[in-house]
């Protein structure tokens, strides 16, 4: 018997694509992800600048929490088999722009505005996934703690 691993990943829909956000969970359930967890947040300059610590080096850090701290934000935690890598395959390339010359039907492509406001996030490992999540929703189960049964739906 085959037993497929879920994953739990973190999305964000980001502020320039808040008013999508209908639009972007249609799609994401259409893909066959369960979305266990759901949280609107407006963060704070500070708080978008602990979640994208890793990159307080780069030059576009303030441009990016600045961003980020704009309006509201959707949290969501998306679960799957493979869902990292499915979700970020979904959201298409980091770069909108881009994203609407070699993703078209991708997520950033729809609804993501330039290379910096792309319309979401996902979390980039399992690693990246369990500090992520933890981030938004602290009293997460993971998966491996679960048979799936007793998952929340929305
Ligand atoms: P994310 O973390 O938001 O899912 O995006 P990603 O992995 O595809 O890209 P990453 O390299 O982690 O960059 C994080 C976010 O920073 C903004 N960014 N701006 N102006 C720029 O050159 C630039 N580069 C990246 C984007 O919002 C990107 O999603
Ligand atoms: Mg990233």
């Amino acid at each position: 018997m085959v037993v497929e691993k879920i994953e739990s990943t973190l999305a964000l829909v980001k502020p320039d694509a808040f008013d999508n956000t209908e639009n972007i969970i249609t799609i994401i359930k259409r893909n066959g992800f369960v979305i266990s967890e759901r949280q609107v947040v407006t963060l704070s300059k500070e708080r978008a600048a602990q979640f994208y610590e890793e990159h307080k080096e780069r030059s576009f850090y303030d441009d990016l929490t600045t961003f980020m701290s704009s309006g509201p934000t959707l949290a969501l935690v998306l679960r799957k088999a493979d869902a990292i890598t499915s979700w970020r395959q979904l959201m298409g390339p980091t770069n909108s722009d881009k994203a609407r010359k070699e993703a078209p039907d991708s997520i950033r492509a729809k609804f993501g505005t330039d290379g910096s406001k792309n319309a979401t996030h996902g979390s980039d490992s399992p690693q990246s996934a369990a500090r992520e999540i933890a981030f938004f929703f602290p009293e997460y189960q993971h998966s491996s703690e679960f048979n799936g049964q007793d998952v929340r739906e929305y």
